[in-house]
């Protein structure tokens, strides 16, 4: 019998912390309705959102100098699947997952899809993966694979792809992500344009196979693993990309995948009007495609990012309706508590943003009153929203603190020893 963590032992921890935590609630609420804000409806709106966990980012990952696994690692999906769904039981925030094919292969997907019912997660976006060579693999990925320039190796990256949707279909799914790491390292070794049109080809094949009520989402990333062209690197090249395709694709904004400095709410915006926000991928950044955890290094800019979100929303901007998933990687943090942590600071950014006083920024903006813009936009950021995320949580059954509880059940102690370790995990990315 594999070990879940006792609700009972939420319940208790929940009991201890009930008097300050409320404490807590009251004196927020009492702060916001001064502003007119009423409190329970912005828990309300905050308990009904959701962020999907990646199947990939509950192992540990690594970079290209090393991978340092921690104990109890997942051995296959059906660890993966605890793990996450041990993760929704404490945050009541992540109730699906997104796999990653081949690395979530099975033989049986009906049989993965009730095992997934039983432990109360469903299934994401699927993402296939052309960017690696699998074990038995007949043509190689190196010189790229959607965008090859052999048609021999782009047909195997379609099947894929294919593929992936079909298992998607089983699994519940209704989105294919497609990222891809075709580009070239040498000026001179690929004509720039022709590998776009080849791009575009390929892709069409997927689009053609999508079920009426499924989306594909193109994933943009500057550079890595290519170093001097990547084929598609940026939001101008994804949304060309998903209005030559067609209306089921739109454009996934990772938020480790721009330029730096480059201004990722802004792109948001403009993605947003043209109605092709397939989505994000959340992590964090300081240099490059870090992954670190959402919210560890610019929590600032994940508000502004749901600020825009808030925005559109409230206006009813068309074909408006976001994918939310996290995207990471976790070198030196056990990722349970990784993506416990990162799934809250998510909320907090949407929290922070629902706060924005809308009527008044927009006459602030009208009257060109820029610092009372700026204060009332800044108002909302420093807000201390936590008591709203702990009562959404505890609403619904989790635990007003994720970490502790699951510090305190020693869930990672017993996966120890159910798990035992096995070499060539496709945990993590490295
Ligand atoms: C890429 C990209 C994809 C993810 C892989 C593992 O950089 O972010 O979304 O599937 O990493
Ligand atoms: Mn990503
Ligand atoms: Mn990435």
């Amino acid at each position: 019998m594999s070990y879940r963590i006792p609700d009972a032992l939420i319940g208790e921890a929940n009991a201890k912390s009930a008097a300050a935590h409320d404490d807590d609630y009251g004196a927020l609420g009492r702060r916001l309705s001064r502003s007119g804000v009423e409190i329970d409806a912005v828990t309300a709106k905050v308990a009904a959102f959701a962020v999907a966990v990646p199947t990939w980012g509950v192992g540990t990952g690594g970079t290209r100098f090393a991978r340092f696994p921690g104990p109890g690692e997942p051995r296959g999906i059906i660890d993966k699947l605890e793990d996450c769904a041990t993760i929704q039981q404490l945050t009541r925030a992540t109730p699906t997952c997104s796999p990653h094919f081949p690395w979530d292969k099975v033989s049986d997907y009906g049989e993965l899809a009730e095992r997934a019912k039983g432990l109360g997660v469903g299934f994401d976006a699927v993402n296939s993966n052309t960017f690696q060579d699998a074990p038995g693999q007949k043509l190689s990925y190196k010189f790229g694979s959607l965008s090859h320039s052999e048609k021999t190796v782009r047909e195997q990256a379609v099947a894929h792809n294919i593929e992936c949707i079909e298992i998607g279909e089983k699994l519940g799914s209704t989105a294919l992500t497609v990222w891809i790491a075709d580009g070239s390292n040498f000026p001179g070794q690929s004509n720039l344009n022709r590998v776009f049109d080849w791009y575009l080809e390929s892709l069409s094949e997927i689009y053609a196979r999508l079920p009426a009520n499924w989306r594909v989402f193109l994933e943009h990333k500057l550079c890595e693993p290519a170093f001097y062209s990547t084929v598609i690197s940026d939001w101008g090249t994804s949304l060309m990309a998903a209005e030559s395709i067609g209306p089921k694709a739109s454009c996934l904004v990772d938020l480790g995948h721009h330029a730096p400095n480059v201004n990722i709410e802004q792109i948001v915006a403009r993605l947003i009007r043209a109605g092709r926000l397939a989505g994000f991928h959340f992590n964090d950044s300081k240099y490059g495609d870090d992954d670190l955890d959402t919210g560890s290094i610019d929590p600032f800019r994940l508000f502004r990012v749901f600020n825009e979100l808030v925005d559109a929303s409230a206006r009813g901007a068309p074909g408006f309706d976001p994918a939310y998933m996290l995207d990471q990687s976790h070198n030196v943090t056990d990722p349970i508590e990784s993506l416990m942590v990162s799934a809250m600071e998510v909320q907090r950014a949407y929290t922070q943003a629902l706060l924005v006083d809308r009527p008044a920024l927009e006459r602030a903006q009208a009257a060109n009153d820029v610092m009372l813009a700026h204060r009332l936009f800044k108002a909302a950021f420093v807000t201390d929203v936590s008591p709203i995320l702990a009562e959404a949580r505890r609403r619904r059954g989790g635990a007003i603190d994720p970490v502790a509880v699951y510090r305190a059940s020693k869930y990672r102690a017993h996966k120890a020893k159910e798990r035992p370790a096995v070499a060539g995990s496709s945990s993590g990315i490295v």
